[in-house]
């Protein structure tokens, strides 16, 4: 299947979704309201519910009952970029290509609309239904995971950072949710252990090289492909890839990675999507 149409065809489902769960711009507090639709609707590529989608997709799942936990998991992306833009974090005035969250509505309004993004989320996923789950998306976003990584991030910032950190970092901040989605999709369709054994895999290599091209594309790319500043990462003297190891060699890196995560799926069916999901996330621009 041609990736592009598939893309297209889940985002549109995805966004009709998604728009069906928010509360309308119209119900009381308007703002809080708003600023949630602002920056889930800014532009984003919806990797994270597609990945749900092509998981559960892969190992037989069918239909819609998955669009609550793959919006579940977008509002909880969103909610991470909401707050990580924050000043009192990486202090950002563009995201998705337009003026962050905090800039349009305020400090505390952002921090509300973050934390009321959150709050849906589970709620989302109660409405999946799915025990596992939940518990997967839990763990994944937590104190050993995202908000984890997040915390050892800020605390690297201006230091001198290994190899060893970058990958805790990394691996915590942003890989543990794309595993999660990955799994989840696949706990949700029931998959076999084999299934959920090479999805696990296939999903932390996927991750590890997702972040390491974020932190290229922060050094090659532009602000109008990126939707935000570029540069960012050099300035706040981030723990990244290439401050450790430099852009060819992080480069090189992720490819080997994104080989390694298609070898994981190479005994299962219906595996052409989340191949082609692999070399996208390599090759994009932004
Ligand atoms: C504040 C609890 C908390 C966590 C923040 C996700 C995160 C942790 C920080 C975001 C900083 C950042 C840019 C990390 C790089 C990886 C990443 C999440 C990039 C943005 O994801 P994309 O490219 O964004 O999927 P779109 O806009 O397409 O959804």
């Amino acid at each position: 299947m041609n990736l592009e149409k598939y893309l297209k065809r889940k985002r549109l489902i995805i966004d009709r979704a998604l728009d069906h769960f928010l509360p309308s711009d119209e119900e009381l507090p308007r703002n809080l309201h708003r600023a949630m639709r602002y920056s889930v609707f800014a532009g984003g590529k919806r990797l994270r519910p597609i990945l749900a989608i092509a998981s559960y997709e892969l190992v037989g799942g069918r239909g819609r009952g998955i669009l609550p936990v793959a919006c579940a998991l977008e509002l909880i992306h969103t909610y991470s970029l909401i707050h990580d833009d924050l000043p009192c974090m990486d202090d950002d005035d563009l995201r998705r290509g337009k003026p962050t969250c905090h800039r349009v509505f305020g400090y505390g309004m952002a921090v509300l609309a973050g934390d009321a993004l959150h709050a849906l989320a589970f709620k989302l996923l109660a409405k999946g239904g799915s025990r596992k789950v939940i518990e997967e998306v839990a763990n994944s976003i937590g104190t050993r995971g995202m908000v984890g990584g997040q915390a050892a991030d800020l605390e690297a910032e201006g230091k001198k950072v290994g190899l060893k950190q970058v990958n805790f970092i990394h691996t915590h901040k942003t890989a543990a949710l794309l595993r999660a989605c990955i799994r989840a999709g696949a706990i949700f369709g029931n998959a076999s252990a084999k299934e959920l054994k090479a999805l696990t895999s296939y999903g932390e290599k996927f991750g590890l090289a997702f972040q390491i091209m974020d932190d290229v594309l922060d050094l090659e790319g532009t602000e109008a492909e990126l939707g935000k500043k570029i540069g960012a990462d050099k300035y706040r003297e981030k723990a990244t890839y290439p401050r450790v190891i430099g852009a060819g060699n992080s480069k090189r890196k992720a490819k080997a990675l994104i080989l390694s995560a298609k070898r994981e799926l190479r005994n299962l069916e219906r595996k052409d999507i989340l191949e082609k999901l692999a070399d996208f996330i390599v090759d994009r621009s932004n």
